[in-house]
This record gives structure tokens, sequence and C-alpha cells, in this order.
């Protein structure tokens, strides 16, 4: 295998860490999201596979999950608790490999290319990690083992729950291609519809249509799913170890003095850099917004957070008074960047303080979710609001 890659899911997440922590749980519909009778407009966070029987699945409206499984036990949650396990579990991963790549809060690939002569082979190490996994949290995880984050993910994917799944790298195609395509990471819903519309509904299908009617019919997504198709993916593990500061900024094609608009854009670019961090497993101390006049004089301001953060609302708090402070006085912005530095691993005293703020456990969540459904279905599928504009990505080490 050139580069093996490990990818970890934990199974049913949020419910079995409920269902570890009162046996009277386990065994039964566990859903993860709220009390249905009062929390009308949540949605489902996760079900235990029991409740996923009754066909109850992450995102659906709590209301209908209760009306498929009226004796399924529902329950809010507890995020701090979550977090914790989730540090937990990335702490295991880093016993095997310094290169883990956290990216949700269940779920991390980790590069173990070099680490054979201290652990095994690769599915030597992913059992390892099983094992330890189950001792220090008690939970189950479904772990992938393949030459690329695409097949690792999907390899994790095939024997849920805890499962262990190797795909050699001889037999990629024999696993891959009787798949429907809706497996092939960046296919959602209207991608997938469009592919049946032509026939397609296997990767093997999709494997045999030339690279020029794909990227015809899709873009630069169909040159993605060319190479996806044939069990293709070049992405690395990226670890967060060395950087230094994560910003965004975001040039406008007319200098803008409407303040409503520049509150927006803060926002927009105050939650790229927090979801940046998060995804990083990072939080900052200190924020800097970078403001250019239509003359391209350049200004920064820069101001440290109560507390270290990862969450959009002290990030952006923090953006809109420094801006404020610096009086551009109507001047029009040609461009405004957000910017966190000071950052530190959310790991052991600094855990709490993310959950720090009375309201944050629900900001946490919102987070959380949106960062799952970004992950999923690419970023700009949810937005707060809704600003979109290109951005430049500046991640300085
Ligand atoms: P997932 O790994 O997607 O789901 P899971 O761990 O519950 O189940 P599986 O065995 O299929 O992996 O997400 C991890 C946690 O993230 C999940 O337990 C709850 C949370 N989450 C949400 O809050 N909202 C969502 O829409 C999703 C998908 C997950
Ligand atoms: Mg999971």
């Amino acid at each position: 295998m050139d580069t093996p890659i490990i990818h970890v899911d934990m199974d049913a997440f949020f419910a079995a860490v409920e269902m570890r922590d009162n046996p009277e749980l386990r065994g039964k519909p566990v859903i993860i999201g709220g009390d249905p009778r009062r929390d009308v407009r949540s949605v489902v966070s996760t079900a235990s596979y029991e409740a996923r029987k009754y066909g109850i699945h992450s995102a659906m409206p709590l209301i209908q999950a209760w009306r498929l499984c009226p004796q399924g036990v529902f329950m809010r949650g507890n995020m701090q608790k979550y977090a914790a396990v989730s540090q937990q579990i990335m702490q295991v991963f880093q016993r095997y490999t310094p290169l883990v790549e956290p990216i949700s809060i269940d779920e991390a690939f980790l590069d173990v290319r070099g680490c054979e002569r201290l652990f095994g082979p690769p599915q030597e190490i992913a059992r390892a990690i099983r094992q330890a996994v189950a001792e220090e949290t008690g939970l189950t995880c479904s772990v992938g083992v393949a030459a690329n984050k695409f097949l690792a993910k999907l390899a994790s994917d095939l024997d849920k729950p805890d499962g262990l799944t190797v795909i050699p790298s001889n037999q990629v195609e024999e696993i891959l291609h009787p798949l429907p395509v809706g497996k092939l990471w960046g296919v959602g819903e209207r991608t997938g519809d469009k592919l049946r519309e032509m026939g397609i509904d296997t990767i093997g299908q999709l494997a045999l249509l030339d690279k020029s009617l794909l990227t015809a019919a899709f873009g630069k997504l169909g040159e993605h799913l060319w190479h996806l198709a044939r069990g293709l993916d070049e992405r690395r593990v990226v670890t967060s170890h060395g950087v230094k500061s994560v910003s965004r900024e975001t040039t406008f094609a007319q200098d803008v003095r409407d303040e409503d608009e520049i509150r927006a854009t803060l926002l927009d670019l105050s939650e790229d850099v927090a979801r940046r961090l998060r995804k990083k497993g990072l939080t900052a101390g200190t924020v800097t917004v970078k403001l250019r006049f239509g003359n391209f004089k350049t200004i920064t301001r820069q101001g440290s957070l109560s507390a270290p953060a990862a969450l959009t609302k002290p990030i952006y708090t923090r953006a809109v008074e420094l801006w404020e402070k610096a009086a551009t006085g109507g001047r029009g912005l040609r461009l405004l960047g957000v910017g966190a530095s000071n950052l530190n691993r959310h790991g052991g005293s600094q855990q709490l303080t993310l959950f720090a703020e009375p309201d944050d456990g629900r900001e946490q969540i919102i987070a959380e979710t949106m960062d799952q459904l970004s992950a999923r279905y690419g970023k700009d599928v949810v937005r707060r609001a809704a600003v979109l504009k290109t951005k430049q990505d500046d991640d300085s080490r």
C-alpha cells in the first residue's frame, strides 16, 4: 500500500456515549436531539442503531422521528461530554502517528506511513486502535484502511458498526465498482439524480465514461469523479501542527461603505475562520481584522479574546469591535479580512473554555452540525448569513 491511510469513525457517537453511561438505555432506540414535545423545531443529531431500524437518521425533524418511534428514548444530549470523549479518541490516535487529521467530532484520518516498524502493518495498527478506543472509552468505532483518504473513509463505512475493513490496492475496483454512485465523495442528491438520469447507477458504470464527457456534464466535479471512480485521491492528511494563524479575506468588486454589508461580511469571514479552527482542533486567543481602503492603504487591528475560542460568535463579536474602533468613517473598503492567531490545541485545560459562556453549548451544537453538513455537502451549503463571495485562503505557517 503506497500511503496507508486509516479512517476512524465512532459508531452512533452521541447516542453511544449516553448508552455507555446509562446501562438502562442499552438495546433501546435512543434518539439524540431533544424532547419532541418541547423542541418542536429540532432535528435528530443521531440515533442508536436500534432506532435506525425505524428509519430514523441524523438531520430528520425530531417530530418525524417521534412519529416513527413513539416509544424511543429522546434526549437533548451533552456536548461537553462528547467533546471530552472526542479529545480522548484523538489522543489515542496520536499515540500511533503524529499525522492525525480530525475531520469531525468523531472522525479522523491517520497517515500511518513509516509507523510499521513500531506498530506493525496498517491493518494491525487499525486493530490496535479499535482495541485501545474500546478499552479507554468503552465505545466502538468503525475503521477503514486503504491507500488514500477516499478509499479509507469508504472502507470504514462498509462494515458499520464495530467493523474493520481493509481495501487492498489490488481489490479496489472489485470493491468499488458495484457500489452506488452516491458513495462517491462529492456526489450529493443532485449530482446523484443527474447521474442516474444518465443511466449511471454504480461506480463501475461511471468508471466507463470518458473524462471529457464527465467534465462536459459536471465541470470540475466531473474530473474529480473520474478520479474517484478509479479509486484515485491525492489529498494528503493535513495536521494542524505548526499553523500559526488562520485567516480569510474578501476583495470586493466595488468599494463597500454599507455598514450592514460590512457586518455581514465579517460574520461570513468569522464563520469560515471558526470552522477552520475547529477542523484543525485549534482555539484562537487573538483576532485580527484587516481593512484595505479604496486607495489601497491597508491597516490591521488586533485584539484578544476573553477566553480561547473556536466558535463564530466570540470571533465575530471581537472583529466587529475592532472594525468599529478603527473608525473607518464611511471610507469605502476594498478588502476585508478576519484572522485568528495565538492558537492552541483545544485539549487539556483549554477544553472547557470552548463552552465557557452559558449559551455556548447551543452555539457549539450549531457549529458541529454545520461542520458536519459542510464536510458532507461542501462548505457553502450552510450559511448563517448567505453572503457568498470569493475568498482567499491563507493558513500561515
Ligand atoms: P456521524 O459520524 O455522522 O454519525 P454517528 O457517529 O452518530 O453514527 P455512525 O455510526 O453512522 O457514524 O456523526 C457523529 C456525531 O455528530 C453524531 O453522533 C451526532 C453529530 N451529528 C449531528 O449533530 N448532526 C448531524 O447531522 C450529523 C450527521 C451528526
Ligand atoms: Mg460516527
